[in-house]
């Protein structure tokens, strides 16, 4: 079988691709560029060599899995900004939130990057970083992993080596992992302690609120043993966008709960045969995963509205443009 190259770095417009022990810089051919088709580090491509330079990507091959974003930058197109998701990775099986058992931690940060992997097709599992610094490393897992069924959580310390036997559970031969979470979380440290020596570059972080100062700049994928490590910069903060499924997976039984409601447009408020209400009162719904669920549910939705107002205002400056030309 021929064997795609896969992208493991990408920089600016410069692709580097990896196939066995091959490796080749390459740049986009025209049609990809044409339709805005940018392959992302982890995606699997076919090239056209070229021995005297850089080769030529002609084509992506379908994305199993993808973990999006949301782009507020996005192109100008006519005076407004197209708000769109943004794929960052590709072809993971895993991602591995990594979050830190310090002041930055954070169960609602977990749960939406846990619904974007969902959304994108990969299985989600909360790393917990820094155990060497907590006190109480057991309470906090224990939180993590009561926030959803579909989010598994594992305590580790990159430091003294606790709990690395049980997260060396998922390195399969071909599997794709992709290290997620704020900067100064300990992504690149994690890495470097998987390998026993120093791939990335880590850096300290603040002594007053244990963030972080974006120390890896690029997505970069490496391999140990057969399994593809993909480390990231951190990301400032994650909205939700195209999530409905995501959000759903990820709290399948609040769905399922939201879906027996007796009326269909429920708000979950005052009406009668509302089975969310029966479960906050019953205690069987814990009130804080019904907030967390309500307040990713509620920015997904807007910003759909705010996709849908753009596209709005884009087709009717161009007919203005059209009609004043
Ligand atoms: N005590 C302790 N410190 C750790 C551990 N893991 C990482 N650190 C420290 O945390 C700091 C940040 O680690 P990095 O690996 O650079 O963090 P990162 O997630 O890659 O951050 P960005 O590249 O900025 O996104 C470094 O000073 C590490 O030494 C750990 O398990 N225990
Ligand atoms: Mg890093
Ligand atoms: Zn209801």
């Amino acid at each position: 079988m021929n064997q795609p190259y896969r992208v493991i770095l990408v920089h600016r417009d410069r692709y580097l691709v990896r196939k066995e022990e091959q490796e080749r810089f390459c740049i986009l051919a025209g049609n990809l560029r044409y339709r805005d088709e940018y392959p992302v580090v982890g995606d699997e491509v076919e090239i056209t060599e070229n021995p005297y330079g850089d080769s030529l990507i002609q084509a992506i091959l379908p994305r199993r899995t993808v973990f999006c974003r949301p782009d507020r930058g996005g192109h100008a197109d006519g005076f407004v900004k197209t708000l769109q998701v943004q794929p960052l990775i590709a072809n993971m099986d895993y991602v591995f939130i990594i979050t830190s058992l310090n002041q930055d931690f954070s169960v609602s940060r977990i749960a939406r990057y846990a619904a974007m992997t969902v959304a994108g097709g990969a299985t989600p599992v909360a790393v917990l970083t820094k155990a060497d610094l907590c006190a109480n490393a057991e309470e906090m897992e224990a939180k993590a992993a009561a926030l959803s069924r579909e989010i598994r959580a594992v305590t580790i310390s990159s430091r003294t080596g606790y709990g690395l036997e049980r997260l060396r559970e998922y390195f399969r031969p071909g599997v794709t992992i992709a290290l997620l979470g704020s900067s100064g979380a300990g992504k690149s440290t994690l890495i470097n302690t998987l390998a026993g020596r120093e791939l990335m570059r880590t850096g300290e972080v603040r002594e007053e609120d244990s963030k972080g100062r974006h120390t890896t700049t690029h997505r970069e994928m490496i391999e140990l043993d057969g399994v593809y490590l993909i480390d990231t910069p951190g990301l400032r903060e994650l909205g939700m966008m195209d999530a409905e499924e995501g959000i759903a997976g990820t709290f399948s039984d609040i769905a399922e709960l939201v879906s027996q409601c007796a009326f269909s447009d429920c708000t979950h408020r005052n009406e009668p045969g509302c089975a969310v209400r029966q479960a906050l009162e019953n205690g069987s719904l814990a009130p804080e995963r019904w907030k967390m669920f309500s307040r990713l549910e509620e920015e997904n939705s807007w910003s759909r509205i705010r996709k849908n107002e753009k596209m709005m205002h884009i087709a009717m400056n161009r007919r203005k443009i059209r009609k004043g030309s």
